[in-house]
Order: structure tokens, then sequence, then C-alpha cells
């Protein structure tokens, strides 16, 4: 694996890299070592971006170096066409940079044996889920890829793809895919198979599964009541948690690349050092030895995911949207923040960590420490806006139940609410008030929701997004308390700034 660990060096390799013309393809893979190709493709995977690149990819690549076989991917993009392109005209190969402040370093995954777009070719989804040489799907589609909805807490039937894919023709929501996969599979043989679900959701295994069960049973009886017995027998959904820092790429990072490769890559994917995969072992029909790659597998994985989900992402989210609003573009320069850091640590420590039991063998003061060095690597770049954009749907699973938990023990979680109020600050920001080009930067579904009509002050708000929209949640919705508080500290932040709105947090 080449490295660079200067960065004068890392710029003059940057302005080579502009320079190289030739595309990495199987013939012209410049330094790298390129993998054999699978034998053929036992997953079909639903999310092609970033983060499956340089997580399940990178497990996999393991799993097939130390066995072979025939676990290679065919990869499907919901609706963009550019990954997909790239990776046509690359073999199928890209490269994984795994980038910290003392190095960068390459590695070609090579697991992906074709790649399409789910939106050119519904129909063809619906086929490989059916084609008995799949035998697990594996997910990343983000937590707004699910279609569910927190006020009802059921899958949203409401949402017009969703209702156009339950009455017939090739579905394009992904829980239609599922189901209309399954249904598939099951009239053409039954062949077991697993969903394995990567998203950043609580139970994502049960919650995947609960989703695609509510669909079946919109269908007419007789149709839904073969697919679901089926799954019953011979489907499973096990869960993961799944973690690694994955930035956006730049044009100048895919110049980096090329002149560490020594010949263009068009799909590279920035990566931290860090990565870990938790996984349920319930496979209905076999799987890779992602063990190689580090996995583990655990009956504990409920654990892992409110241990990340919390502390990991919870975190993340506040330090984001502070950062957003005091004028830091990444994460590194938000956290190098004193208030900031403080912040952090305080939410972490007194509000997340009450709420999550340690799985065995995980160290949590030793895993905070990693927290802190992560979210300070600066040489990965990784933007507030990122970590920021839909947080109506990311902070759903980060909050509710750590604030549930700390005012049913008599705690109030001061931290969480300041996360919630500095969110609404960036995405719903109250006339005359400007978050920065930061927080102008996220994007949110909900934005318009919550901006549609006047607002008389942070309660207003806080009640528009907490109690009318759910955003978090039915149960929330009954706190007042914690509604009020919100409010409050986001009326701090327009008419005192932000530092004044912390102050207040730490100080109460
Ligand atoms: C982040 C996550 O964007 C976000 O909300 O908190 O993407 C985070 O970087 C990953 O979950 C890390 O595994």
């Amino acid at each position: 694996m080449p490295i660079i660990d200067d960065p004068l060096e890392a710029s003059r390799a940057a302005s080579d890299g502009a320079a190289a013309t030739a595309r990495l393809t199987r013939a012209a893979s410049g330094t790298a070592t390129v993998p054999a190709p699978p034998a053929g493709a036992g997953i079909l995977h639903l999310g092609l971006g970033s983060f499956h690149r340089a997580h399940q990819a990178v497990y996999t690549a393991a799993a097939l170096r130390a066995d072979g076989g025939d676990w290679g991917i065919v990869g499907v993009a919901s609706r963009s066409r550019r990954i997909v392109d790239s990776l046509h005209a690359q073999d199928h190969l890209y490269a994984v940079a795994t980038i910290s402040p003392e190095g960068t370093s390459l590695e070609i995954p090579g697991v992906h044996t074709d790649s399409y777009v789910a939106a050119d070719d519904p129909a063809r989804v619906v086929a490989d889920l059916a084609d008995p040489r799949i035998r697990i799907a594996t997910l990343t589609v983000t937590e707004n890829g699910y279609n569910y909805s927190p006020s009802s807490q059921r899958l949203d039937v409401a949402d017009p793809i969703v209702a156009a894919d339950i009455r017939g023709g090739a579905p394009r929501s992904t829980i239609g895919q599922l189901a209309r996969g399954l249904q598939r599979r099951a009239q053409a043989g039954g062949e077991p198979m697993s969903i394995l679900s990567c998203d950043n959701l609580l139970s994502n295994g049960s919650h995947t599964e609960k989703l695609v069960r509510a669909f079946l049973h919109e269908l007419p009886d007789a149709e839904g009541a073969d697919v679901l017995a089926y799954i019953d027998r011979a489907v499973t959904f096990p869960s993961s948690m799944v973690d690694r820092i994955v930035p956006s790429t730049t044009p100048e990072f895919a110049d980096r690349v090329a002149a560490l490769l020594g010949v263009r890559d068009d799909a590279p994917v920035p990566a931290e050092p860090f990565t870990m995969w938790a996984i349920e072992d319930r496979f209905a029909a076999g799987r890779p030895r992602w063990e190689a790659g580090g996995a583990v597998f655990t009956d504990e994985v409920g654990a892992y995911e409110l241990l990340k989900v919390r502390l990991l992402n919870g975190t993340h989210s506040l330090i984001a949207y502070l950062g957003a609003l005091k004028g830091a573009a990444t994460i590194p320069a938000a956290i190098a923040l004193p208030e900031i850091e403080q912040s952090a640590a305080a939410v972490l420590r007194h509000e997340y960590e009450p709420s999550v039991t340690a799985p065995a063998g995980v160290d949590i003061t030793q895993y905070e420490r990693e927290l802190f060095a992560r979210w300070s690597n600066s040489a990965l770049g990784h933007r507030t806006d990122q970590v920021g954009s839909d947080g109506s749907v990311k902070l759903g699973q980060r909050i509710p139940g750590p604030v549930l938990q700390a005012l049913d023990r008599g705690e109030f979680p001061h931290l969480i609410a300041l996360t919630v109020a500095a969110y609404l600050a960036c995405v719903a920001p109250p006339a005359g008030f400007d978050p920065g080009p930061h927080a102008a930067a996220m994007t949110d579904n909900a934005r318009e929701r919550l901006t549609a009509g006047a607002v008389r002050g942070g309660r207003d708000l806080a009640a528009r997004a907490i109690v009318d929209l759910h955003l978090f949640g039915e149960d929330l919705a009954h706190r007042t308390a914690f509604v009020d508080r919100v409010g409050d500290l986001l009326d701090i932040i327009v008419q005192r700034g932000v530092d004044s709105a912390v102050a207040d947090a730490l100080s109460a």
C-alpha cells in the first residue's frame, strides 16, 4: 500500500494526480494491488454510496481473500448514475483511502461484479432479489430510505411512491423492492435468503422486517399471505451495527488518490482508520466469513447499536450543529473549539452514557477516548454540513431514548436539548437570524414543514418540530418541559449567540 505521510509531499502529489489521465482498470491498476475477481455474486447491495464501498465492501474483500468463493456484490444505486458509470468504466474497481494525520493508505476492494441504477431498471432489482444465486441483500439506504413515519410509527403508506408500489408495477421504494423481490422469490422456488440492514437505525433488522411485513399486509390477502409464510420459513433479517467515518469526496481528494495510484480513479472513497461491524449471526443461506476483516458476530448487537448511535452519532450531531453555528466547516475544526469539546464531553458522559450498557469486551472509557481522537482527525476533513444533514430523521434515532430515560431518572438532559435547539437554529432559522453558510448547506426533508408560516419565538418552533410534526416520536411530544427548554435555548442562540446557549446548558 502506498503511503504519503508528509503534507508537502501530498500536495505535490495532488498536482501530479491532476495530470494522471489513464483510467484505473484491471489492465491499468497503477501502484495498487488488485484482487482476483470474485467467482460470482451472492450479495445484492441497495445503496451504492461511499459508506458501503468503504465498509461492507472492505470486509467482503477480506473474506474473499481468506476463503475465495462467490460472495461478490452487485451494487445498486438508487438514482444517481455517477458512481455506476465510473465503476463500469473501471472494471468495478475503486480505491478506499484510509486517511489519518500520519498518512494515507490505499486499498482496492475489487468485490463488485456489476452495478446499475434502480431508477433506470426497477424490474431488475426484483429479478435479482428472486435470483437463487443471491443469498444476502445488504442495505445502506440511510435513515430516509425506509419510508418510516415517526408519527404513526409504521410504514408511511401515504407516501406516493410507497402507495404506488403497493398498487403494483415495478417498485421504486426500498421497502417495496424488498417486498416485491421476496414475493417473486417465494413464487420462483422459495430459496432462503437474508436481508441485512447496515443503516444507523436502532434494531435495524427487525425494523426492516416490520416495514416489509407491513407492506405485504397492504396487498390483497391471497397475494400477501403466501409471501408472509415464505418469510416465516426462509428469510431472516439480522441486525447489524456499522461504524466508519466516511466523508464526502472532493476533486482535490480524487487528484491525491490519482497521484498515489498513478492512474485516475473517478470513484475513490476517503475513510478513517477506525472501522467496526457487529452482526447478529442469523443468516438463512450462508454468509461470507466477514470475521476475516474484523467483524464481530454477537448476540449483543442491540447494545453495540445503542452505544454507537447515542455516544458517537448523538454527540456527532451536537458537534456538527454547534460547529456550523460557530462557522466551523469541519468536525475536527469544531471539536478543536474548547466550548464545543466541553459540550461534547458533557453530553457524552452525563446524558448519553447512562442510557447504554457496554457490550462484553468493550471498555466505555477507552471507546470515548477513541471517539475524541476520531472526531479530531483533521486530515479527514469531515464536514459539519454532512453530519448536520437530515437531522429530522437522524435525531429521531439518537435522542428520544436518552431524553426519556434521563427525565424518568429525575435528571434534565440540557445538552441534548441544546442539540435540538442548535439543529432548529441551523435548518429552520427564525426570521432575522443568519446561521451561516455551513448550516445553509445542510439538506433536510423537514426544512419546508419547519419553516412554513410564522413562528412566535423558540418555544413555538420547538413545539412545531416535537409536538406537531412528531419528529422525535410520540413519547417526547408529551414532555413539555423538554420542548420548552429546547425553545428557550433556541431563543438564547438567536438573541445572545451560541456561546451563551452553550454556557447556559453547561451550567444548568
Ligand atoms: C454521522 C455518521 O452523518 C452522520 O450523521 O454521525 O454518518 C457517522 O459518521 C457514521 O455513523 C460513523 O460510523
